[in-house]
């Protein structure tokens, strides 16, 4: 493994997401999944990554209480994975190798549209999982705010393609929102919380078998996997340069098992005003949690 400098590069924020079009019914948007090569650290070679609209994190999505969200989802990656695959797993022995499907992580939509990992689909959905129905995804955003996130779903290698890049912010506002004056624009930054580990060359390293190896099989699914490289909105290490005033985070584990203690300078207040299910309950409630 590699060893990096930390918070040598600033912290990246990923830009929003422009609609297609956008009505007093719907809004429409196309987001590709495309094979891309990032800086992911300033010592780094450029890696391969996979990501929606080629980045990693993918763009911002930002919706309103009720807004009629349509996305199209298209698969523009190639045929082979670049992460090792293992082909004893559910959904993986017979069919296509890179398959894609988007789930957003706690939204509530209708099956058709919730990302099923059987519901996969590959390069302009030549082929497609048995509970395939619609290339376009419906959000109706009936909820209250939150911090949602997108990712991939795909049956037996999830994994694979999260770690790949394919995860990204989907941010519903609502009135009540607005009325609670946060810090909004340059001031509310989202941070999606990654664990990686780099070849020397720059490129992602995932193991291809457990310790010990499983003898025949291989690759082989590792039973977990945690990198030593943390990276926040794919950077490694990143450093943000503030003002003396008020931020919002929002604050997304989107490591595949890695949990992590987030700590704070203790001068500091800090308030959990939210979880991915919007926000807590009462005004009065938030407290102080670090
Ligand atoms: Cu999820």
């Amino acid at each position: 493994m590699v060893s990096l400098k930390k918070y040598l590069d600033p912290l990246p924020i990923p830009p929003i997401l422009k609609p297609k079009y956008r009505n007093e019914k719907e809004t429409f948007y196309v987001v590709r999944m495309m094979q891309a090569y990032q800086t992911l650290h300033s010592e780094l070679p450029a890696t391969r990554i996979w990501g929606y609209e080629g980045m990693y994190p993918g763009p911002v999505i930002c919706a309103r209480k009720k807004e009629k969200v349509l996305i199209r989802w298209e698969n523009h990656l190639p045929e082979k994975h670049f992460l090792p695959v293992d082909k004893t797993l559910h959904g993986t022995m017979d069919g296509p190798e890179v398959r894609t499907v988007v789930h957003l992580h706690g939204a509530k939509v209708r099956p058709e549209s919730d990302g099923y990992p059987e519901a996969w689909f590959t390069n302009n959905y030549e082929q497609t999982g048995s509970y395939f129905s619609r290339r376009v995804y419906w959000y109706p955003n009936c909820q209250q705010a939150a911090t949602l996130w997108y990712h991939d779903h795909a049956l037996g290698i999830t994994r694979l393609n999260v770690y790949a890049g394919l995860a990204g912010f989907y941010l519903l506002r609502d009135s009540l929102e607005r009325k609670l004056n946060l810090p909004k624009g340059s001031y509310e930054i989202p941070l999606l919380i990654q664990d990686r580990s780099f070849n020397p060359d720059g490129s992602l390293f995932y193991p291809s078998q457990p310790e010990p190896p499983v003898p025949g099989v291989a690759p082989s699914i590792t039973p977990g996997f945690a990198g030593d490289v943390i990276l926040v909105n794919g950077k490694v290490w990143p450093f943000l340069a503030v003002e003396p005033r008020k931020y919002r985070f929002r604050i997304l584990n989107g490591s595949n098992q890695r949990f992590y203690r987030v700590r704070f300078d203790p001068e500091l207040p800090i308030y959990q005003i939210g979880t991915d299910g919007g926000f807590c309950p009462l005004r009065s409630s938030w407290k102080s949690c670090f």
